[in-house]
């Protein structure tokens, strides 16, 4: 029986080993992928962001047995952005989690990006599909949200959280990194800390600075304490209702088309670059080229020019 079989069959061994196949971007990893594809495009993907330690991963466990009551299979992606701050913190997450693991509806997995070579929303991409296919109704994907790579990854949730903490000075500073545009539900952790109604305050007086239209999606603030168990079922019921606003507003197709633009995209400069680099070394053309773009002989929008001009047929590209 082939991976991708394995994986629609619900098979956690396959689905393992076909993860470890993306991870380390093995040549068969593309074609159980594509084999998955029209398994795919069901799941709903909640996105998870928000500083280091701000209780992402204690929120992740415990909303795991919120949706498990729900009667909803759960997949978990755990980001680990191999940063100082969170160095050891996913052993953590792992013990804590592990009471999951009896839990046949449950599935969790860690993607680390050390060593990743900004490959990392292509190889979460391809673990969410995984996931997907399975047969995972929410995916929830952990992520500190700083790098390019991880902005991307949210991108490609249906409903973005973003966790706030109170006393971290966090909201402000979250607000001009832009995260604002992007959370769909703003989750006050740490409800037991000193601070809560002042950052509550200051999100929903950011809110209100913004028209909602009618029909439109105005995020709603919830407080938790993921420790004890406090609020969790609101957040869950929140993901719910965001999940049937895009289904009933028609924004889930227009997300879709664009998750399908952005991995098109991905798989494309991959495949590119991979070919002609591969292509320019077999003389040593690469090192040459270079070797003279470091000397400033030539420039790279130049050089990308040539290497079109010699990959495009006479007569120019035509799609079909
Ligand atoms: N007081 C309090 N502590 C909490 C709460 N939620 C989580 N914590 C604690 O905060 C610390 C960090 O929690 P994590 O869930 O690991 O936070 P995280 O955001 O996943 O952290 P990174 O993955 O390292 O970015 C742990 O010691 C938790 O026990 C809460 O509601 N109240
Ligand atoms: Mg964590």
């Amino acid at each position: 029986m082939g991976l991708a079989e394995g994986v629609l069959k619900g098979d956690v061994r396959a689905v393992a080993k076909l993860i470890r196949s993306v991870e380390d971007d093995l040549p068969e990893a593309p074609e159980e992928l594509a084999k998955l594809y029209p398994y795919t495009g069901n799941a709903h993907i909640v996105g998870i962001t928000g500083s280091p330690g701000s209780g992402k991963s204690t929120l992740v466990d415990i909303l795991i047995d919120a949706f498990s009551n729900r009667n909803k299979t759960v997949g978990v992606i755990a980001i680990d952005p191999s940063s100082p701050f969170t160095g050891g913190s996913i052993l953590g997450d792992r013990i804590r989690m592990q009471r999951h693991c009896m839990n046949n509806n449950v599935f969790i997995r860690s993607l680390a990006t050390r060593g990743w070579h900004g490959g990392l929303s292509k190889a979460a991409a391809s673990v969410i599909h995984v996931l997907d296919a399975m047969g995972k109704d929410i995916i929830l994907v952990e992520t500190v949200g700083v790098g390019q790579g991880e902005v991307d990854i949210i991108n490609a949730a249906h409903t973005s959280i973003v966790v706030l903490v109170p006393g971290m000075g966090d909201g402000i500073q979250t607000i001009k990194a832009g995260i604002l545009e992007i959370a769909d539900i703003f989750v006050i952790n740490k409800m037991d800390k000193e601070g809560v109604w002042e950052i509550k305050a200051e999100i929903e007086a950011m809110l209100q600075m913004n028209t909602y239209s009618p029909g439109s999606w105005r995020p709603p603030v919830f407080l938790t304490s993921a420790v004890a168990d406090k609020g969790i079922d609101e957040v869950a019921e929140g993901i719910c209702q965001h999940k049937e606003f895009l289904a009933a507003s028609g924004k889930r197709d227009v997300h879709l088309r664009e998750r399908a633009k952005r991995e098109l995209t991905e798989t494309l400069k991959s495949s590119f670059v991979d070919y002609v680099f591969r292509e320019m070394d077999k003389d040593g053309g690469l090192e040459r080229l270079l070797d003279d773009l470091a000397h400033r002989k030539t420039d790279p929008y130049s050089a990308t020019a040539d290497i079109m001009r010699k990959i495009i047929p006479e007569g120019g590209f035509r799609s079909s």
